[in-house]
């Protein structure tokens, strides 16, 4: 087929024609970007069919991951790779005299979500294709994705991410499989025949149309689905409701507020906000995903009702899309007719829960009224979950009101979603072993001691084929060429590489990729910051959303605590460091935008010094996204990963710079706690509280961030810069950081400072010696292969799914 290089240049010229009517040289760009994504498409169609029918046929059991984000990023090369033409592909291009690197750079990232959560769940989209699972994607197509962000004066400025407006090529809109979903309105109780019937009356419906694209597996001839749903005006109330009665600009109000639901996606990243629109938004795609889902079954199995959990798995990512518990029991009830304990059976061993975070804040809980008014039969059902929750805790735990209030489903005015996830499904997971053990002993810990058999531990992943394949191709070759390809499908064989590590002839090597990766990114920075940075310095990076907890400011005043010392003594003795950062606040986050602008005022001060641009250096990457962080994580040497212990659920960034060869400084804390067992103690650097300390802290008190200050002259110095006119910014500007620290220091910036900067001045040391550093860069690739999400879906899919 396409996958030799003269059919495939015949087939470009002529696609090129039959599109955009134009020869090789009139086309742009985007033209011939257009007519790759269209090749591939068309190629992998017949695939895509024969997968769906071939499942049909065997009656495969289905997973469905529901998720209110996916953050796919490019598709092109990932495409390419896997089907495995991007070589012959790229030659091809070659000849034609077209520079494969630029069309690629046309596609928009899909930034269908906000950090961890969102690219995670495109990660497993790709091992499960590649591992030839039955393994589908359903959540929203939304018209715009993450906001972009520009940096103005130092401070982010938001622009609407309008990835569509060149159309999609991945996408094919399927309006005949689009449903009604509903809203508002009233439930009417009806007696027939000993029986309850629910008429839902005076209902909103909209339609929800589904945007299927393709998930191609890793050269198997596996194609699975990403479903996206996209909110459109029923045609019957857009044209006679408004139109008859002549009120033509009601009527298009009608439809604007109708595509709402799928117009954007939320910025918040573990902050949950109680806005209607995002209950809506959660509601639209759960409901027209579990109609969808059934309308297969019943294809397949009729009404055999008792064979759902068998032939189908749900998969809920967080609480977001939780309602597919009531909404598979309202199905199952009013719908089918099943009664009440029939359809808790089948729901409850049909649905399972991912925990992505413990921090309180991100805790979805609705208001009833809102909730009640927006969806009132499914409001109906939740109650009536709730109630007979509480009547089987009452009968395990007689007498004891307390407890069953916290566990209820509703109380204090809301509906708990976690809850809601608890009571409804068969598993629970965690997404790093610490996580999984704090939902377990603290956040969760009555849920735990009730149902201890739901709960268990799934350790996140990545995929290395976009991570380490597509992203490091120098890389990947050099580790193919020394122990073979066999890590290509089974990435655990990198370990191979271990007997390696002192290699010298390798070192040299691997250090030579890593030093091309990093002038690539030296260009990209001078290009897009106008900064000229040292490819000789060691890159350290720390890229994801800014939040506190996530302690960019810990990294901050440590560069700021450099400088000072510099300043005090102008010939230090330091490794020569870029650091890089890169990362969104929330819009609302006002801390983390602060942040940014401190990080950004201290890179002003220090590029600026001329005296010391061959020591140090400070960036802020603009805009960080799937796209960049592709070139960012073959250039990493260090991986910041520097959390309050117990904070962060898992990371995933932590296994992205791991497998490319970045040594971590981390806290014991999410996942980086198993990447320091995978590499051992002498490959990574820990520092600062363990996640019982910081707990020790927050129970019974002891730490006082302003007795710190007081009593450390090195750390007070540092924290006075931000607001003595050290910087060059308004006196006022930083005084809301320094209070935050000075007063109570929530994520133990000031309490772990010191420890840290040691374990910065141990990288230091670390780094002056090329073959101790060598050997830990590629000790850390040589371990990583336990963290592809391949491992992660393998365990998924045997120990939740049942797939295997
Ligand atoms: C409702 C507001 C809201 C929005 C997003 C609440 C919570 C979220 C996400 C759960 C935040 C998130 O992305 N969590 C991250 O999930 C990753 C994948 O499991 C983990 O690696 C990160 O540690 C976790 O912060």
């Amino acid at each position: 087929m396409l996958a030799d290089k003269e059919s495939f240049k015949q087939a470009f010229l002529e696609k090129l024609a039959a599109l955009f009517g134009k020869t090789l040289e009139e086309a742009t760009e985007q033209e011939k970007y257009q007519v790759l994504g269209h090749l591939v498409r068309e190629a992998i169609y017949q695939r895509w069919v024969e997968s769906k029918r071939r499942h049909a046929q065997q009656q495969t059991k289905q997973v469905y991951y529901f998720s209110l984000e996916f953050m796919l990023g490019r598709l092109l090369s990932n495409n390419l790779i896997n089907l495995g033409w991007q070589e012959n592909w790229q030659a091809a291009l070659q000849e034609l005299g077209v520079d494969y690197s630029l069309l690629e750079e046309v596609e928009p990232d899909a930034g269908l979500g906000n950090g961890g959560l969102g690219r995670l769940a495109a990660c497993f989209l790709d091992s499960l294709a590649s591992l030839g699972l039955a393994g589908h994607g359903c959540g929203i197509r939304y018209k715009y994705g993450l906001f972009e962000q520009k940096l103005v004066n130092g401070y982010q400025v938001e622009l609407p991410e309008n990835w569509l407006k060149e159309g999609n090529v991945w996408e094919t809109r399927r309006a005949d499989k689009a449903v009604k979903v509903r809203f508002g309105g009233q439930v009417r109780v009806e007696e027939k025949q000993g029986r309850l019937n629910f008429i839902h009356e005076n209902y909103e419906e909209i339609i929800a149309v589904p945007y299927d694209i393709p998930i191609i597996g890793y050269r198997n001839d596996c194609v699975n689905t990403l479903r996206l749903w996209s909110a459109e005006v029923a045609r019957t109330e857009f044209d006679f409701a408004c139109f008859s009665r002549g009120e033509y600009l009601k009527a298009v109000e009608y439809k604007y507020a109708v595509e709402a639901i799928s117009q954007v996606l939320y910025p918040d990243d573990n902050t949950y906000k109680g806005r209607e629109l995002r209950l809506k938004q959660q509601y639209f795609f759960v409901s027209a995903g579990i109609q969808s889902i059934l309308r297969y079954f019943k294809k397949c199995y009729a009404n055999q009702w008792h064979l759902l959990p068998e032939k189908i798995a749900i998969q809920v990512n967080d609480t977001h899309p939780v309602l597919v518990i009531p909404e598979l029991m309202r199905i199952l009830m009013d719908e089918e007719g099943l009664g009440w304990d029939e359809a808790w059976d089948i729901t409850t061993r049909t649905v399972s829960y991912t925990n992505h975070t413990i921090l309180a804040e991100a805790l979805e809980k609705w208001p009833i009224e809102l909730f009640k008014q927006l969806l009132p039969r499914i409001y109906m059902i939740v109650e009536e979950i709730n109630e007979r929750f509480c009547r089987a805790l009452w009968g395990r735990y007689p007498g004891d009101w307390e407890r069953i209030h916290r566990m209820a489903v509703v109380a204090d005015g809301y509906v708990k979603m976690a809850h809601l996830a608890l009571a409804g499904s068969y598993r629970v997971n965690g997404v790093a072993r610490i996580h999984t053990e704090i939902l377990k002993t603290r956040e969760m810990r009555e849920f735990y001691e009730y149902f201890p058999e739901k709960f268990t531990n799934k350790t996140n992943g990545i995929t290395h084929r976009r991570w380490l394949l597509k992203a490091n191709p120098q890389l990947a070759e050099l580790l193919t060429e020394v122990i073979g390809d066999s890590w290509i499908r089974e990435p655990e064989e990198l370990k191979r590489l271990l007997p390696l590590v002192d290699n010298r002839d390798l070192q040299e090597r691997a250090a030579s990729i890593k030093r091309q990766n990093k002038e690539r990114m030296a260009r990209f920075i001078y290009q897009h910051c106008g900064l000229k940075v040292d490819p000789a310095s060691l890159f350290d990076v720390q890229v994801k959303r800014i939040h506190a907890y996530k302690r960019q400011l810990l990294n901050i005043l440590h560069v700021l605590d450099l400088y000072l010392r510099l300043l005090d003594e102008p010939n230090l003795d330091l490794v020569p460091r870029t650091f890089i950062f890169g990362g969104k606040a929330a819009p609302s986050y006002y801390m983390a935008k602060s942040i940014i602008k401190l990080i950004n005022t201290v890179a002003e001060k220090i590029n600026n010094d001329r005296r010391f641009n061959d020591r140090l250096q400070v960036c802020f990457l603009e805009n960080y996204r799937v796209s960049l962080a592709e070139l960012v994580m073959p250039a990493a040497e260090v991986s910041e990963q520097i959390s309050t212990a117990g904070k962060e659920a898992s990371g995933t960034g932590n296994m992205k710079f791991m497998m490319n060869g970045a040594i971590t400084i981390g806290t014991r804390d999410g996942a980086n706690i198993e990447i320091g067992e995978a590499v051992g103690e002498d490959n990574i650097v820990f520092f600062g509280l363990t996640a019982d300390r910081v707990m020790h802290y927050y129970e019974h008190g002891g730490y006082s961030s302003w007795y710190l200050y007081n009593s450390l002259p090195r750390l007070k110095r540092v924290v006075d810069s931000l607001i003595n006119g050290f910087l060059p910014a308004a006196r006022e500007e930083f005084s809301n950081i320094y209070s935050s620290l000075t007063h109570s220091d929530e994520f133990f910036v000031l309490k772990d400072f010191l420890p840290y900067a040691e374990a910065q001045a141990k990288i230091d040391n670390l780094y002056r010696d090329f073959q101790r550093w060598q050997r830990m860069s590629l000790t850390n690739i040589a371990c990583s292969g336990r963290f592809s999400s391949d491992r992660t879906i393998r365990e998924y899919a045997g120990e939740i799914w049942g797939l295997l």
